[in-house]
């Protein structure tokens, strides 16, 4: 497997630290009722942050964002605090502390169904959450040779084999939800957990330069193209360079 291009020089390692970023819609302090929050790490390279941050922002949740920097151990303590498997992104909320994307997708769906986060009709949602699975446990070889890099750029990059299969599926499950439901999204005109679980590899396809169709390229222009996501791209483009080595996924 080709390792990524290494990006441009980068300034040398900062200091880890945990910070609480202002990016909440509603501010709960000064009053009695517990802080919503959403811990995450790095936004230019942490594509389950940007998972779980968008389906936050979909269901319209107000928050507080708690970024901690995954490369230092001494933060482990606190990460274990906030997330029982030490992995980011766990949401808290009401006093209840919810991890692991999928989870936290669901959750979102209870507490705000009329957000839209799954399809209202029955097949849809049970397609919808079978493509999600699909994502959240597969696509191993394309989350190693093509990790999520937002700031980088890798023109006429060699996708290996392993990771060319992957995105076949991929763009195979995207060409099939886009006739299916009409688009924009993949499941019709807005965006839901889906979009969720696959817009990082919109950023993905975009750093290493993969090839689409044109259904999958219009796709990967709307996904990228919300609001939200470009919210992200811009916090993720000033972001310290902290983690000289991450040019692979973690
Ligand atoms: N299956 C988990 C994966 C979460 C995950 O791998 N998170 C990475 C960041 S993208 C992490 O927390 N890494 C922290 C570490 O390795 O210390 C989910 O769905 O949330």
């Amino acid at each position: 497997m080709p390792a990524a291009p290494k990006t441009p020089a980068r300034p040398p390692r900062k200091a880890a630290s945990t910070s609480r970023a202002t990016a909440s819609t509603t501010s709960t302090a000064g009053s009695s009722a517990p802080t919503t929050t959403l811990t995450l790490s790095s936004k230019n390279y942490s594509s389950w942050s940007l998972r779980g941050w968008l389906m936050c922002r979909m269901a319209g949740l107000a928050f507080e964002e708690v970024r901690l920097s995954a490369d230092d151990p001494s933060i482990r303590a606190e990460l274990l605090l906030q997330s029982s498997s030490f992995l980011v992104p766990c949401l808290t909320h009401e006093g209840r502390r919810i991890w692991d994307t999928l989870a936290i997708g669901e959750y979102l769906h209870e507490i705000v169904p009329q957000a839209g986060l799954l399809p209202s009709d029955k097949a849809a949602r049970a397609h919808c959450r079978s493509i999600c699975g699909e994502m959240h446990s597969g696509f191993a070889n394309l989350r190693s040779a093509l990790p999520m890099n937002i700031k980088a750029r890798h023109e006429g990059f060699k996708v290996w084999a392993g990771a060319l299969a992957d995105i076949e599926r991929i763009t195979l499950i995207w060409r099939d939800c886009l006739a299916t439901y009409g688009g924009p999204y993949l499941f019709g005109a807005a965006p839901c957990l889906a979009d969720a679980m696959y817009a990082p590899v919109c950023w993905r396809f975009t750093t290493y330069g993969v090839a689409l169709d044109p259904v999958c390229a219009a796709y990967c222009r709307a996904i990228l193209a919300l609001p939200a996501m470009e919210e992200w791209a811009a916090a993720a483009r000033i972001e310290p360079d902290e983690m000289e080595e991450l040019d692979v996924e973690f």
